[in-house]
């Protein structure tokens, strides 16, 4: 590994849930190649996450080396940053115990996405839900990250792994950094292409709704086709055009263009050959990650010892601070004991 403690250290992981969304892509794994060089990053598969909502094993298993595979097809560097598996590495719910005491039950409760998957769940709304954040801070603090790439819907999460950092730091004296959220200036909450004022997700019941990153060429360009506009019929952002608006932030995000560009360009032009455009930059950016996903997963020795070697070394770094959490709390060192 090409790695300097000198470097900030970055983290952020993705819930093998399904295959990717252009969603994720533009709000969060875009950006973990592209810190590689600057940052210590580690990027982990969060499958212990996952399963706050009900998930069929043998899929649960099998999208957990695809979801690896797709964020190394996206540029995601072994040799540069740790990839590993979530419950390869205990050390996530041994902290995340310890945290859990640290951290008010107002606090869980309060959670827009607690409350949103209580809504979408109401037949299981069980502790790991409500408990979710608090295995996402242990997932931050263990590494003693600095900053955590991720998309807005998650800001309110990293809030509240802030708190319990400092609460911690506050009552044991400095023992975790307080992480600072990596946003991106546009696209951090991409919208549903049919219901814009709502996320884009991968659970969404409306298959038009979503684009995946494994989607076919025609099936993105008919999703884009099929977006929700407005009736005015002018490529500009606003309050007011909340469907165009999307569109405009995801061209953006695909080909560089500002909002400004993006308006000259399609002047006077129909939503038609905007939608196109749209749909023609999405599939020029996955065409490449699609080739590279589908070589890697039929890579099994490979993939498995990436994700091997992974966990090994964010095991190495997780224990680390494992042990200084459980000796500040008060916790008998097994090597302690007289025998
Ligand atoms: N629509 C989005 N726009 C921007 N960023 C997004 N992210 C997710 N959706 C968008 C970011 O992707 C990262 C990984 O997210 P996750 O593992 O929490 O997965 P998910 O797709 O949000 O969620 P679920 O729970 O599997 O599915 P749904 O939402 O369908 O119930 C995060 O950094 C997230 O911000």
């Amino acid at each position: 590994m090409e790695q300097t403690q000198k470097k900030p250290r970055v983290f952020s992981g993705i819930q093998p849930t399904g295959s990717f969304t252009l969603g994720n892509y533009v709000g969060a794994v875009r950006n973990w190649p592209a810190l590689q060089d600057a940052y210590d990053c580690i990027y982990s598969v969060v499958d212990l996450h996952a399963i706050t909502v009900r998930q069929n094993p043998a899929d649960l298993r099998r999208q957990s080396r695809e979801a690896a595979a797709m964020l190394l097809a996206t540029g995601i560097r072994p040799d540069k940053s740790i990839i590993f598996i979530q419950s390869h590495v205990p050390a996530h719910t041994q902290l995340s115990w310890v945290l859990g005491c640290f951290c008010p039950f107002g606090d869980l409760t309060r959670m827009h996405q607690f409350k949103e998957k209580s809504k979408k769940h109401p037949e299981d709304i069980n502790g790991g839900l409500l408990t979710y954040p608090v295995l996402m801070a242990a997932d931050i603090l263990l590494y003693a990250t600095d900053l955590v790439p991720i998309g807005i819907d998650q800001k309110q999460h990293l809030e509240l792994a802030r708190n319990i950092a400092q609460r911690f730091n506050g009552l044991y004296g400095d023992t975790f950094v307080v992480p600072d959220g990596y946003f991106p200036t546009v696209g951090a909450k991409v919208m549903s292409l049919q219901e814009p004022d709502k996320k884009m997700s991968k659970s969404d019941a409306n298959a038009n709704a979503v684009v995946h990153m494994l989607d076919e060429p025609d099936t993105i360009l008919r999703k884009f086709k099929r977006a929700i506009t407005d009736s005015e019929g002018t490529v500009r952002a606003g309050a007011d055009k909340p469907g165009v608006t999307n569109l405009m932030s995801i061209y953006s995000v695909m080909t560089g263009k500002t909002f400004e560009e993006i308006q000259r360009e399609f002047d006077g032009q129909g939503y038609g050959v905007f939608k196109e455009a749209v749909a023609g930059s999405v599939i020029d950016t996955f065409r490449p990650i699609q080739a590279e996903y589908r070589r890697l997963l039929a890579d099994r020795a490979y993939l498995d010892g990436v994700l091997a070697d992974g966990g090994a070394a964010a095991a190495r770094l997780a224990s680390r601070m494992l042990s200084k959490v459980y000796r500040k709390v008060g916790f008998v060192a097994p090597d302690a004991l007289a025998h």
